[in-house]
């Protein structure tokens, strides 16, 4: 077990670091780590301050306990139109997180330790890599209880495991095995339960250990594909990101505040 020190408090999840590695734990078990619309703002938070800080490259999604990753939306506090909140306002914040998993421009790895159903597994679907213990359980809910996630819970499983399974996963809203979600493409590596965080940490310290910029271009790019205008945005923004650091584009600022015409000539037009 590794020494994770805590980053900020807040009262659903916890939030710890070890070395340049982000942990946020849903800590709800009583309800199977179900989310509630304050479960999602703390999340929120926490991912906004991962994407800040610098010394953080890398961040692991998981769920307390061994019985689940996380359960979905918490069903005793679904109302008419969302999930309530604690002022009464019902609320689906849940796809704020999703686009704030996309969006960050660093890894999310679901490090899936039980039952990842019906939003829950929505979530691991969303995150860049999924790594689950043996005992893990797969599966989509919404058609038996009243809901269903039309967005990358469906469009971006479908590009994962493929449309029929897809379907199959969504119509019939049958459980699946870890090894049966890793056959489908769904997850990257299946482990015992107790070697499952060394095994994610490891995963982390690879992907540290290779280049940033490298990764942020390719998680932008694969993202890209599937989000049209606002995953070509991002990747734009990106390469954007890029040309500000090249001499190139230091080139016309400085001449525009020196008053003088920019000397592009210098520059290679590579072929
Ligand atoms: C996880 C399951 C399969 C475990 O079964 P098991 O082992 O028999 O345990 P249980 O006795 O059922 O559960 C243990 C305790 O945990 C509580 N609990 C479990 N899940 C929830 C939950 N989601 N909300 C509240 N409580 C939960 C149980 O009540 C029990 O506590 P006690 O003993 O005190 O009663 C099984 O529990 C299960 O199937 N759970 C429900 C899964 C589910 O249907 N989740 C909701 C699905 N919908 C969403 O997640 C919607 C949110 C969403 O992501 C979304 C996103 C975008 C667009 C739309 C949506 C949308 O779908 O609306």
């Amino acid at each position: 077990m590794r020494n994770w020190t805590q980053i900020k408090k807040y009262d659903d999840i916890l939030f710890e670091q070890y070395g340049k590695i982000a942990k946020i734990t849903i800590n709800r078990p009583e309800v199977y780590n179900a989310f509630r619309p304050k479960t999602n703002f703390e999340m929120l938070d926490a991912m906004s301050i991962c994407r800040e800080r610098p010394d953080i490259g890398v961040i692991i999604l998981t769920g307390a306990g061994n019985k689940a990753f996380c359960s979905g939306g918490d069903q005793k506090v679904k109302g008419v139109g969302g999930y309530i909140d604690d002022n009464g306002v019902p609320r689906l914040n849940v796809l704020d997180l999703h686009k704030a998993i996309r969006s960050i421009p660093k890894p999310v790895i679901a490090m899936v330790n039980g039952y990842a159903i019906g939003g829950g597994h929505v979530l691991h679907v969303v995150c860049d890599l999924t790594i689950a213990s043996e005992n893990a359980r797969f599966g989509q809910t919404g058609p038996k209880v009243g809901s269903f996630d039309a967005g990358f819970g469906s469009s971006y499983l479908a590009r994962c495991v493929g449309q029929k399974k897809a379907r199959e996963i969504w119509f019939l809203c049958r459980q699946y095995t870890a090894q049966e979600a890793m056959d489908m493409g769904m997850v990257n590596k299946v482990v015992p339960f107790e070697q499952l965080e060394d095994e994610t940490v490891d995963w982390c310290e690879t992907i540290l250990s290779r280049s940033p910029m490298a990764i942020r271009m390719i998680k932008r790019a694969l993202n890209a594909e599937l989000d049209g205008q606002r995953g070509m945005m991002e990747f734009a923004g990106d390469a954007t990101l890029m040309y500000y650091l090249m001499a190139e584009a230091q080139e016309g600022k400085n001449a525009f505040l020196e008053k003088r015409d920019p000397d592009f000539d210098k520059f290679p037009k590579f072929p």
